[in-house]
Order: structure tokens, then sequence, then C-alpha cells
């Protein structure tokens, strides 16, 4: 408090304090000023990039403005928290969001175009923000857009990883990884010199007594790195809320850069012991849905969970409540288990550094946390070594010991004569070496347990974490179904389709209350406006062919049927199933007459998606897709019946413009493998239909939209563990349509069959895991159907539209409002009108 400016003074602070810009001329004096002053550029030199970094920091000293007073408010009003722990937040670009949701995109738009730039490409200028892999990270950054839209006061953590997730080129047909380097100009964030905190590795445990004579364990020796703060600030759409994501970068900390060394003359040693320290928060994991067991993994998600559990506690010791207020003031959600650490070190912090008793810290710790579950596949369950933990995080793992031991003695007491199950449940497995079950550790220490679709919710209770239902009751495990932002997916990927929307239902409304969509299915008929439908689809398709031509030169027919599978390169979501029925498809027609020929509906096959660098199978499989494309593609009989494309470098910015221009697209894991997804969704909300099975959220969107209005396959999750069996047990039978692709392929049609071998030898030889060979008939047909439904435009407009209108319970806002009434038990605090 004392750092406060004297009352006297206060007047004279508040004449200049800032107040950010309003009009267009105010605009464009705040980004001329940036550009000529913060940049050091003229109007000689200022080429597009200079524009948008001046537009931006205009955007980020507004923002930072609003960012102030939200924190002042909210701290006034000492109401509880939402914190989301998620090491990974795939922003995307933060211009265009940032314009619409303070509402002043058009103000830019015409302040921009009087400088002499077209808004557009002062847009795509920016990098986008790509600290995470896929629909994980996705969801966190949606989250955060909600939290701060519905006025939650909530902040994210997570770390600054230097390097985000790898860019993709596609080299002859091979995924080629590049580094993301993103941090050479990035005006959204705000360095905290002043808010660090020193985070502890290795050491030894030492019993030591205090003056009441009571024995505690003290953690000593070891290393120190520093956590340093970087803030960037979250908008809420048409409020003033401004939340925050705090950002942990680390560097040797002061004491470390040993002066010692460096006059002993070993320079280089203590450079080296500083980027030693740098090298924690240096790079993003590029796995999705696996996990790797690697030491600096471990030590990002302790650097990472220590220094927010630091500020949250921090914060909580300003307010002078009892420890027993700790809850009522946070809430900690765990995005998986990646921050379950966090549930240890806050016992640590309770027991070692506060003196609690143990019972009573553990309570605070329970009802602080909450954790969601991601996947039920065994191969992406966390899990870390005992000896590992041992040497990184002593204390940690005797804590983990006590919390076990008390777990299963309240079992034992609950179920005296079950001694397997003891066994089943400890936290440690007991394998060589033994290792810690993470997803148990996070059910043990969370009041609340959520899956993130109902199938997904319903397949934890019944597979991986059925014991913990027994012990602690069906109470403990929950469901929230997944959304996304119709801001970002909607409004600012789709800006006609929302305008044609707003045109229909009265107003914008709908992107704060999205069942307000269900206004438009009294429009279904109403032919001119499936005119102006049909015309932004295909403006959107156009948009799309553009890129492609761009960055393929690749010519597809935007009038094509456009089919899309965009996610992350993975045997379980099955693009092998998809580019197998490519190849069927593409020998139907070879064997087709040109009067047949005619009759075909011309299609556009389009993949992207990233492959994780050591997934050897999941770089197989885009092998194929660009092998296949290079061979149809140039194949004179086909013409535009079939073209195969493969997207660069899928990414949320790409995902803007492939979204609304598909007209299928394809959500095919095998039954129970996806744990939700959400692109489904948003494709659905952009007016396409899907093709997919009866798994994650698709089952939930089926029952939203009618199942007239999607195309479903393949087999149910129910039978899935009894045709894995059926395959052990030799009674796999290679479908016969099947067998001809791979004929193909090993006869050499898409290049050296050899490359192609152990793809094709995991479903023929190799048990069939996937079921692709099980689902290959039923996929084929159903796309069968989607061909003949395209030639029904005038239905399958009626179809979209009604979709589209029953797509309000998909929305993250409604996910935002279940956690916060379900789990977290936080109101809002909404700005003074
Ligand atoms: I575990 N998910 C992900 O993107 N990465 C992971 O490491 C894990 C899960 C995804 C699931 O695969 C999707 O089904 C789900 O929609 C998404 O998390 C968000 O819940």
């Amino acid at each position: 408090v004392e750092s406060s400016i004297p009352e006297p003074q206060r007047d004279a602070w508040k004449k200049h304090s800032a107040q950010g810009f309003k009009t267009k001329e105010e605009f464009q004096d705040e980004t001329v000023r940036h550009i000529e002053t913060s940049l050091a550029r003229s109007l000689f030199n200022c080429d597009e990039l200079a524009a948008y970094s001046g537009a931006s920091l205009a955007f980020r000293d507004r923002l930072i403005i609003e960012w102030n007073k939200t924190q002042q408010r909210q701290t006034f009003a000492g109401q509880k928290r939402v914190y989301y722990f998620s090491l990974e937040f795939l922003m995307g670009r933060a211009l265009d969001n940032a314009m619409l949701n303070v509402g002043l995109k058009d103000v830019a738009r015409d302040g921009l175009s009087e400088l002499g730039f077209r808004i557009e490409d002062v847009i795509s200028q920016e990098h986008d923000a790509a600290l995470g892999n896929g629909g994980l990270g996705r969801l966190a950054a949606c989250f955060l857009d909600s939290m701060a839209t519905m006025n939650y006061p909530a902040w994210g953590y997570a770390l600054r990883y230097k390097y985000g997730i790898f860019k993709q080129e596609i080299v002859d047909g091979y995924q080629v990884e590049i580094p993301d380097y993103w941090l050479d100009f990035n005006p959204w964030e705000f360095p905290r010199h002043d808010i660090t905190v020193d985070i502890q590795f290795y050491g030894s445990v030492n019993k030591h007594q205090n003056e009441d004579g009571k024995t505690l364990s003290v953690w000593e020796g070891g290393e120190i790195v520093q956590a340093v703060a970087y803030d960037a600030p979250i908008p809420g759409y048409e409020t003033s809320t401004t939340n925050n994501l705090r950002l942990w970068s680390s560097k040797a900390s002061s004491g470390e850069f040993d002066f010692q060394k460096f006059n002993a003359g070993e320079y280089e040693g203590s450079v080296a012991d500083q980027q030693r320290a740098e090298t924690i928060s240096a790079v993003l994991y590029p796995n999705d849905n696996l996990d790797r067991g690697k030491e600096l993994r471990l030590k990002q998600q302790y650097f990472w969970c220590a220094a927010s559990l630091f500020d949250i506690v921090r914060r909580f010791k300003k307010t002078k409540k009892p420890w027993s207020a700790f809850p009522d003031q946070v809430a900690i959600q765990l995005n998986d288990t990646h921050p379950t650490l966090a549930i240890v070190e806050l016992q640590r912090i309770l027991i070692d550094l506060e003196g609690l008793e143990w019972d009573d810290a553990w309570h605070i710790v329970v009802n602080t946390f909450g954790y969601t579950n991601h996947t039920v596949m065994p191969e992406a369950l966390e899990k870390w070594s005992v000896p590992l933990l041992q040497h990184l995080l002593p204390r940690h793992l005797l804590i983990i010991y006590d919390i076990n031991m008390k777990f299963l003695q309240m079992v034992e007491k609950q179920f005296p004569k079950d001694r397997d199950l003891l066994g089943r449940v400890s936290i440690i497995e007991e394998s060589q070496p033994k290792m810690v079950r993470m997803a148990f550790l996070a059910t043990i220490g969370s009041h609340k347990v959520n899956g993130v679709a109902e199938l997904h919710s319903d397949l934890v209770k019944t597979t991986i974490l059925k014991d913990f239902v027994k012990i602690y009751g069906p109470d403990k495990f929950t469901n929230v179904t997944n959304g996304i932002t119709p801001r970002r997916w909607l409004h600012q990927a789709n800006p006609r389709l929302s305008e044609l929307i707003a045109s229909k239902v009265g107003s914008y409304e709908f992107l704060k209350d999205l069942t307000l969509l269900n206004k438009l299915e009294h429009y279904v008929d109403d032919k001119d406006f499936k005119k102006e439908w049909q015309d932004i689809k295909y403006a959107n398709k156009v948009r799309l062919a553009q890129h492609i031509m761009n960055t393929t030169g690749v010519k597809v027919n935007p009038k094509a049927l456009f089919d899309i599978q965009v996610k992350r390169i993975h045997e379980y979501k099955r693009q092998q199933l998809n580019i197998l029925g490519v190849i069927h498809r593409y020998l139907t027609i070879k064997a087709m007459s040109a009067e047949e020929r005619k009759k075909l509906a011309p299609r556009v096959s389009i993949f992207g998606g990233k492959a994780a660098p050591g997934y050897w199978m999941a770089k197989t499989i885009i092998h194929l897709v660009c092998s296949v494309g290079e061979v149809v593609n140039n194949d004179k009989d086909v013409g535009d019946l079939l073209k195969v494309i493969y997207i660069e470098d899928y990414n949320v910015s790409k995902a803007e413009i492939i979204t609304p221009a598909s007209d299928i697209s394809e959500h095919i894991s095998t039954a129970g493998t996806e744990a939700s997804g959400t692109s489904n969704m948003k494709f659905v909300l952009n007016g396409g239909l899907i093709i997919g099975t009866c798994d994650g959220a698709n089952i939930e969107i089926t029952r939203e939209i009618g199942e007239n209005n999607i195309f479903l396959f393949g087999n149910l999750a129910e039978d899935v563990e009894d045709l894995r069996h059926a395959h052990t047990y030799g009674k796999f039978q290679l479908d016969e349509d099947l067998k001809k692709v791979f004929d193909a392929i090993k006869g050499g049609l898409f290049g050296d069959a050899g490359h192609f071998s152990a793809l094709c030898n995991s479903i023929v030889d190799h048990g069939d895991y996937y079921l692709v060979s099980d689902d290959f008939n039923s996929y084929v047909k159903t796309h069968a159907l989607v061909d003949e439904a395209y030639k029904d435009q005038d239905e399958w407009v009626s179809k979209c539209i009604t979709s589209v209108s029953r797509m309000g319970f998909f929305s993250s806002d409604r996910c935002i409002q279940e956690y916060a009434d379900m789990i977290w038990n936080v109101e809002p605090l909404p700005p003074k009108p």
C-alpha cells in the first residue's frame, strides 16, 4: 500500500489517466504515434507489418486500461476467482478478436483505410499465438473468451514458450517441422519483471524440530530457477471486463548467475547455467493425446504449477482471511492431468510452510481443485516414474506417498474384503520402475471430475475411474460437454453469415446467447434467404480455393463438394480411413464409362493437420495423402471429379478460412476414442454438414440437429472391444473393397509401395486396432448417400440451415455456465453500466 499515490496528488494523476481511443481520429492518433515512436518508423517507412504493429499497440493500450480497471474492481469486490491451469492455450491471432470484442472494428477499418491500408491485409500480418497442440489447447482459449464475455473473474495460467507448436512444411510429400519462434514482435504480452517467483528443484528432504518440538520436513538444497510473469489481456465481447492470461518464463535466478564462477574465469560455464534455466520454458511439447514421460516436461509442469500457486497464495494472503476461506476465494480447474502437481504443491505450502495440520490442509486442497479428463486412451494417460520424481521433487514424492496411504486406508475401511481393489486404485503402480498415476492423483485431490462429452464422461466412469465411482459415489463425477466461442468461430471467421443471421434473428444478440439461433428455423423455406445462404457458402469456398491455388498450385472447382478433414493426424482419428476411401473413389471413377462419370458429383477431398514429429505412422498417413494427390490431381480421366489436397500448416488462423468453406467435414474416429471433438461443432455452426461416427460430441450434435441432418456410420463404442477381441483370435476378415485398395497401393500406383507397408500391415496383419476394415463398407456407402444428397441443393441447404438453428447448445458460454454452477461455485462480476 505504501506504493499508492498520496491522496492530495491523486487529482493531478487522474487528470492524466490514460483513456484509450474511441473515435476514428483518436485511433489514427494512437496508431501513428506508436508507429513513429514505439517503432521508430515514418510515413516513408511503413509497410503492412508496421501498420499491424501500430494498430495492435493502440488496441493493446485500450485493453490494458480496461484490464487495470477490471483487476481493481475484482480485487475490491473480493469474490471468488477462477484459475484455469492449462499447459496449452491455442489463441491464434489477437488483433481481429480485440477489434470485434471491443466493438471498434469498423472504426479501425475506416481509420486504416484513410492511412492507406486494407484492414484484412493488416490483420493477416499477425503471427498466430500457437501455444498448444489441438483441441485441448483451443478449448482453453475458447473458455477464456467465454469467461471474460460472461464477466467471470478468471485468470488463465500457462507457460510462455519461446517456441510454440512447430510450423509444418510439406516437402516432396513429407512433413518437415520448422521451429515456431513467435516472440520477435509480440505486442500482446506485457512483461512484469517485478513479478517473479523462485522455483526449487532437486535437493533433499531433512527433518528439523521447530520451537514447539514439532518435527518438520524441510526441502533443502538443489537449484533455483526464476519464473517471470508475462500478462496477456483477454477482452470479453461487448463488455469492458478484461481478464488476464499469465504466462511464466524461466530464467536463472539472480543468485544463480554465478559471479564466483565468472570471477574464476568460468564465464562460459555461468552462461551455460543461464541457458539451462531458460530451457524450461523454451518449447511446447508437440504431442497430442500421447504421454512421453520426459524429465524436462515434468520440470515444466512443476515450474508452472509452483509459480502459479505462489501467485494465487500471495494474492489470497493479502485478503487477511483465514486459510479455511481459501476455497471460497479460489477455484482451480486442472485442464487434464498436466497440472496435477498443483494439488501436491498446495498441500506442501499449507503443511510445510504455513503449518496447517494435514487433514485441515487436505480439506482445503480438495475443495479448491476440479479435474477435467480429456481421454480414456491408455497411451495418453500420464504416469511419472517414481525415481524421476524422487530426484526432481523429493518432498512432493513423500507427500504423494502420504496422500496415497491415507486414501488407501480409507478405501480399506470401506471395502475391507477387497484386497485387489487397493492395488487397482493405488496412486503408485507396482511396475518396474514404479509409476505415479496422475489421473488417480487428480481424481483423489479434486472435488469434481468431469469428462468433455456425454459418451466420454460415461466411459470415464465405466473404464479408467470405475473403482473410484464405487469409492466416492457417482456425484463426484460429471459431464460438461465441450463448446466453442461463437465470436471467433462464427462472427470473426464468417462475417457474412453472421451478418445474414443477425438480419433475420433481429440483432447480434445471438453471439451472446447462441440459443437465439433457433429463430432461423422460420426461414428454412425462405427462397431469398436460402439464395443468400448459398452465395455466402460459395464465396467462402472461392476464398479457400484461392488459398489452395496460392499454396499448392492446384486448381479446384468451387462448385465441387468440399469434403474436409482437418485436425491432428492420429490413427484413432482415422485419416487413413478417409484416404483409403478416397482411393476407392478414384478406382471407381477409373472403372466408370464416360456416361457414368457425368452423373457423379465432383469432389475436393481436403486434408490438413500436423503429425507429432516422432509419430511415424501419422507421418506415413500424410505421405499417402500427398502421394494419392499427386496421381489423382494429374489424371486427365478424372479432371474435376476428384481432387485431393493437403493444406500445409493447419492452425487457428487457417481454420478460420477453412471452416466456413466446407460442404461436409469428417469426424470419423473409432467409436469411444475421441473424447468430444470441437471442430465438428465449428463446421456445423458454419453451415456445413458432417459425416461421422457415433463418438464424442457427434452423438449430442445428432440429438440437437436431428439424425436426418447428419451422416452417421460405423460400429458403436459398445461393440469395439468385442470386435478387437475377434481380430486377435483369428476371425479377422479384410473388407473386399478395402482389399482392392490395398492391391492398388501394393501395385505401386502411388509410388514405392514399401513406404506404405507398415500402414497397410497395421490393418491387415496387426489386428486393425482402429477398426478401419470393420467400418470401411459402411463408410463408403455413407459417402454415396452424401453424393446423392448433395445433388438436391435445395434440400441440402435446408438441412444446413436447420442444423445451424439448432446449434445453440454448443456455445462455450454454456460450458462456462455449467462449470461455474456445478464445479466452481463462482458468480459473475459485471462492470457498472
Ligand atoms: I488427452 N485432446 C487433445 O487435444 N490433446 C490431448 O492431449 C488430449 C485430448 C482433446 C480430445 O482429443 C478431444 O476429443 C477434445 O475435444 C479436446 O481435447 C477438448 O476436450
